[in-house]
C-alpha cells in the first residue's frame, strides 16, 4: 500500500473522505497579489510606497519591470497547486508612452495584463491604489477636506469599476475590486466624523457609476491602524462593516487589521449570517500589520476551517496579501499561497461530526478528537493532492534554480 493509500485509511477511521476533500479543494480559487514581486512599487509613479504600510528587507532580484514581473508570477504559480486569480492593482498599469495619471486610467492601460491572465485562463481581481501618489494629501485621499483632492480619488475609483469591468468581459470571470484607503492620522483627531461622512460621501460617488454588479463585486477593505496613522483610521471595522451591509457591497477582513487578540476566524461566521458573500485578505501580522508571509499557523487553520465548516467556500472571496522583501521573493509567494491551501485542505480533513459533539456537550471527546486530529498523516494527503494538481511537492532546489539563472542577474 502506499503512503496515500494508508492515510486514506486512517482518514476514513476517523470518517474523513480523502477523495471529497481532494476534489473539493481542486474547486477552490485563491486570488494571488501581484505586488509581492516588487514590494508593492508598481509601475506608474517613482514615489515611495506611502499608505502606512511597509516592506522591510532588499533582497536582490526584485521584478523591476512588467516583464520581470510577469515571468516571475509564471514561475511562482507553476510552484501553486489549484486555481487561481491575478490580483492586480491601479498601480501595475502599463503605458506604452500613453502616461495617464490614476484618475485618467484606462482599460487599454491593462490590455498587456488581460492578454496575460487570458493565456493562462485565469480572471482578475483589482484593487484602485489610493497609496504612493502626490494626491495623497495629509495622508488623505477620498475623506479629503480639499475637495480637489477628494474629487480626484473618486475619479481614480470610477475609472478602477471600469477596469474590473473590463477585466470581467475579457477573462469571462467575475471580477472583485477592492477599495482599502490609507486615510488617518498620527495623532488624536479633533474631529472624528468628518473624515468618515467625507469617506461615505466619497464611496457613494465612485458607486454611483454604472456597473455590472453581477460581474464586478466591490469590496471594502476596512483597518485599525497604519505607520504614521496610529491614532485614527478613517475605514474603520465598523465604518466598513456598516457600509458594506447597508449598500449592498462586501466586507472585506484582512487579519492584520485588527487588535492583536482579535482573530478574523472569530469574526468569519458573524458576517455569514449578515451578507451574501464576504472577502479575506490572509496575510501574518506579527506584533502589528506586518504582512509576513502566511504560514501553516494555528489563526491560518482556524480561519479555514470557519469557511469549510460553514459550508461557505463559495461564499467567500480569498486572497492573499503579504510583502516580504527580506527573503527571496518568489519562495514568499509560493510559500504563502501553498499555506492557505494546506489550510484549507486540512480543514477538509475534519469529520463533520465534532460539531454534534460540541451540540451534545461532550467537551471531552471534542478536545482528544481535535487534538488526535493534528497528528494525523496530514501530509500525505497534501502530497497526493500536489501530484494530482501536476505541482511538485520540493519547490526548494526550482526557486534556488531561477535565482541563481534569473534573479541574480536583475
Ligand atoms: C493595507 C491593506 C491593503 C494593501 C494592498 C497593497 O494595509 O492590507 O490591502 O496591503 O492593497
Ligand atoms: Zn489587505
Amino acid at each position: 500500500m502506499n503512503r496515500y493509500e494508508e492515510a486514506k485509511s486512517i482518514y476514513a477511521a476517523l470518517g474523513v473522505n480523502t477523495e471529497d476533500a481532494i476534489n473539493k479543494l481542486r474547486d477552490v480559487t485563491v486570488s494571488v497579489h501581484c505586488w509581492q514581486g516588487d514590494d508593492v512599487i508598481g509601475f506608474d509613479s517613482k514615489e515611495a510606497l506611502s499608505g502606512g504600510i511597509q516592506t522591510t528587507g532588499n533582497y536582490p532580484g526584485k521584478a523591476r519591470t512588467p516583464e520581470e514581473l510577469m515571468a516571475d508570477i509564471d514561475k511562482a504559480f507553476s510552484l501553486m497547486p489549484g486555481k487561481k486569480k491575478l490580483n492586480l492593482h491601479a498601480s501595475y498599469a502599463i503605458f506604452d508612452g500613453d502616461y495617464a495619471d490614476r484618475d485618467a486610467l484606462e482599460p487599454k492601460h491593462f490590455a498587456k495584463w488581460v492578454a496575460f491572465a487570458k493565456e493562462r485562463g485565469m480572471g482578475i481581481d483589482f484593487n484602485p491604489t489610493f497609496f504612493s501618489h502626490p494626491m495623497v494629501k495629509d495622508n488623505l485621499t477620498l475623506s479629503s477636506p480639499d475637495e480637489e483632492v477628494r474629487a480626484f480619488w473618486v475619479r481614480h475609483g470610477v475609472a478602477c469599476l471600469k477596469i474590473s469591468e473590463y477585466f470581467a468581459n475579457e477573462t469571462g470571470v467575475p471580477c472583485v475590486m477592492n477599495i482599502w484607503i490609507p486615510d488617518g492620522y498620527k495623532d488624536i483627531p479633533a474631529d472624528r466624523l468628518g473624515p468618515r461622512a467625507r469617506f461615505k460621501k466619497s464611496l457613494d460617488e465612485i458607486l454611483a457609476a454604472p456597473y455590472d454588479k453581477e460581474k464586478v463585486y466591490v469590496t471594502l477593505e476596512s483597518k485599525v491602524f497604519g505607520i504614521g496613522l496610529e491614532s485614527y483610521t478613517v475605514g474603520s471595522a465598523e465604518f466598513c462593516l456598516s457600509y458594506s451591509t447597508k449598500n449592498g457591497i462586501t466586507p472585506l477582513m484582512d487579519n492584520g487589521h485588527y487588535h492583536p487578540t482579535e482573530m478574523v476566524s472569530d469574526k468569519i461566521s458573524s458576517l455569514l449570517l449578515f451578507n451574501e458573500k464576504i472577502a479575506l485578505h490572509v496575510t501574518r501580522p506579527v506584533r502589528w500589520d506586518s504582512d509576513h508571509v502566511v504560514l501553516f499557523d494555528d489563526e491560518t487553520k482556524e480561519i479555514a476551517k470557519e469557511i469549510v465548516r460553514n459550508d461557505a467556500l463559495d461564499r467567500v472571496f480569498i486572497a492573499t496579501d503579504y510583502f516580504d522583501a527580506s527573503i527571496n521573493r518568489i519562495s514568499a509567494w509560493v510559500t504563502g499561497v501553498r499555506n492557505v491551501k494546506k489550510a484549507l485542505l486540512f480543514a477538509l480533513l475534519q469529520p463533520a461530526s465534532l460539531k454534534a459533539l460540541q451540540d451534545a456537550s461532550d467537551f471531552t471527546s471534542l478536545m482528544v478528537c481535535q487534538e488526535e486530529l493534528k497528528t494525523a498523516p496530514f501530509g500525505d494527503i497534501w502530497n497526493e493532492y500536489l501530484a494530482r494538481e501536476g505541482v511538485i511537492a520540493d519547490y526548494l532546489p526550482e526557486i534556488k534554480a531561477y535565482e541563481a539563472n534569473v534573479l541574480s542577474n536583475r
